[in-house]
């Protein structure tokens, strides 16, 4: 039986570009994961869509003077288009309110909330909140303005200072502005839905701490991940916490109580409900029938794991596994057939830096226009020195920087020096003096045996640091078998033992073949678009991905396609120049 695995990336807001620090916090690591996951024989479904609910869209789509519809289906399809031009292919690119799944996406989110509010883990209270006279609504504390209680900043938004970066409570926010209308908000008393996470916290701790250990596929979940969740646990316990909002851009609170009326679920509630929507969106498309989606989330055989930048650990490490327990009928939390499945792991990058010629390192801000958006860049590179540079610094255990010299350095240097040189080497090489076929393997000796042991070998780590979720540390290992390759080409000397010894000459061109044969499975999963380059002048055929497949040798006498460039020359002033 296969192994099979429900893998999603985090859903980004409709209301804006991607630019790398989204690509490098989830997309692109879920998507070599998927590859790899494939390349090894495993039955996967890669599921993502645009967040459209809640009040970033509302907010973006006033400010743009254009209807919220618009705007997120306007970015949801820019998205779409961003990440196609990455190479980063999802089964379904979903979005949480696009008139191609709203329909599926309320369904099955007020069924988790109603089965929630069922099995008793809401409590319903009144609470105070801020109100617009003018605007006649509730206001969420991103449409309130004033002065920071911390620091004394003008510029403060109701739920956070930007100024010092602290919390805020809205109520204590000073000359308090409705950003609806200007007026001064007042306090009125509302009514929410509040899950009892203070419940549910023991099982969660429990179930978190097995995650210290090594898990099935090898590895712990990132130290990050669990001091985020586990470690909050333990410090200072879970408050409940409402999951429902006044407001009506969202999923409708599917209770038939007044108290509920133009109310919608609090977007972190349906966001990640957004991931079984899709699932069952899929399905239907496939045609597997209604139930389908179970096969993926309701059955342990099944291994979920989520793609996240750092900022939403804890939704994904507390609060949604909070939800899916709230479900359970049992207590089981190894899983039981039938109840939601909590995920096998939680893949968290942190942020990503940007840094320019000549300036500081800084964050990446949106406002500032300090970004290298996708968009820009597909305008002028491939994709893959992009998904090369953003493995090689992947910032998997601290922040990093992408760093514009430092991307067109390492691909003029590793992809290109490195990776594309050994191949347009060897394959040159066979095509002028083979005839542009396999020359004969010959009787090896021992530095050719080493050199396919060493191919061997990074077949072995690679795998080992895939399953891992180390997408840096497994790329570093194909390129260590690159440059193995590349010495192993400099001490047989092919363009010596040419002129005296026709035997030895080949027996290194072949050896250098099945290098490239193995470096073409081990880096499809990283740049998808160079490794069917790569197989195609190897002539590969369609299953040269298989993992399994990757020290297969290329048999004498089998012919080669003319080489082609792998990896083009970049300079820095094709984009960045004026950024
Ligand atoms: N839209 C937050 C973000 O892009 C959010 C992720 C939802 S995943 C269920 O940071
Ligand atoms: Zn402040």
């Amino acid at each position: 039986m296969a192994r099979r695995f429900l893998v999603t990336a985090a859903l980004p807001y409709s209301n804006g570009r991607l630019h790398v620090g989204h690509i490098a916090g989830a997309y692109l690591p879920a998507d070599t994961y998927v590859r790899y996951l494939r390349a090894t024989g495993a039955d996967v479904r890669f599921i993502c869509g645009s967040d459209d609910n809640g009040v970033a869209a509302l907010k973006t789509a006033r400010e743009q003077n254009r209807s919220v519809e618009e705007l997120t289906a306007y970015y949801n399809e820019c998205q779409r288009r961003d990440f196609a031009g990455l190479g980063i292919h999802f089964d379904i690119y979903g979005g949480t309110h696009q008139p191609a799944y709203v329909r599926i996406h309320e369904k099955v989110s007020q069924d988790f909330f109603l089965r929630i509010h069922a099995k008793g883990f809401f409590t319903k209270r009144t609470t105070r909140q801020l109100y617009d006279p003018e605007a006649n609504q509730f206001l969420p504390d991103r449409f309130v303005r004033g002065k920071c209680p911390h620091c004394g900043s003008e510029r403060a938004f109701g739920d956070q200072c930007e100024e010092c970066g602290r919390a805020i409570d809205p109520q204590t926010l000073l000359n308090p502005v409705s950003l609806m209308s200007g007026a001064t908000p007042q306090l009125r008393e509302t009514v929410h839905w509040y899950l009892r996470l203070d419940r549910l916290q023991s099982k969660l701790a429990q179930w978190l701490s097995s995650k210290k250990d090594v898990t099935a596929a090898g590895a712990a979940w990132r130290a990050t991940v669990l001091n985020q969740s586990l470690g909050r646990i333990e410090a200072e316990g879970l408050p409940e916490r409402a999951m429902t909002r006044d407001l009506t851009w969202g999923v409708p609170v599917p209770l038939d109580d007044p108290d509920a009326k133009g109310k919608s679920l609090y977007v972190w509630f349906d966001a990640p409900i957004g991931y079984v929507s899709f699932t069952a969106a899929l399905c239907e498309r496939r045609r597997e029938g209604p139930n389908a989606y179970e096969s993926w989330w309701r059955d342990p055989d099944c291994k979920v794991v989520h793609f996240i930048g750092e900022d939403n650990i804890v939704f994904h490490a507390i609060t949604w596994p909070a939800m899916m327990l709230a479900t359970h009928d049992s207590d089981d939390l190894q899983g039981v057939r039938g109840e939601y499945q909590l995920p096998h792991n939680v893949v968290a990058n942190s942020f990503l830096n940007i840094k320019f010629p000549g300036q500081e390192e800084q964050k990446i801000s949106k406002s500032r226009g300090l970004a290298v958006w996708i968009e820009d860049y597909l305008k002028t590179f491939e994709p893959d020195p992009l998904r090369y540079y953003l493995t090689a610094i992947a910032p998997e255990n601290a922040r990093t920087a992408f760093d514009i010299d430092d991307f067109i350095a390492r691909n003029n240097g590793e992809l290109l020096n490195a990776f594309g040189n050994f191949f347009n080497r060897t394959i040159t090489f066979a095509h002028k003096y083979f005839e542009g076929k396999v020359p004969a393997a010959g009787k090896r000796d021992k530095q050719d045996e080493e050199q396919l042991q060493r191919c061997r070998e990074a077949v072995v780590k690679t795998g080992g640091e895939l399953e891992a979720c180390r997408f840096k540390a497994g790329l570093s290992e194909v390129m260590a078998l690159t440059r193995a390759g590349n010495l192993y080409f400099d001490a047989t000397k092919p363009f010596m033992s040419r002129k005296t010894d026709m035997e030895a000459c080949g027996r290194a061109i072949n050896v250098c073949l099945q290098t490239c044969r193995t470096l073409t499975t081990l880096i499809s999963p990283f740049l998808p678009a160079t490794g069917e380059n790569c197989a195609a002048m190897l002539r590969l055929g369609a299953d040269y991905p298989k993992w399994s497949a990757a020290t297969d040798e290329l048999p004498s006498g089998q012919p080669l396609a003319e080489a082609v460039i792998l990896v083009k020359k970049l300079d820095a002033k094709e984009l960045f120049s004026e950024a």
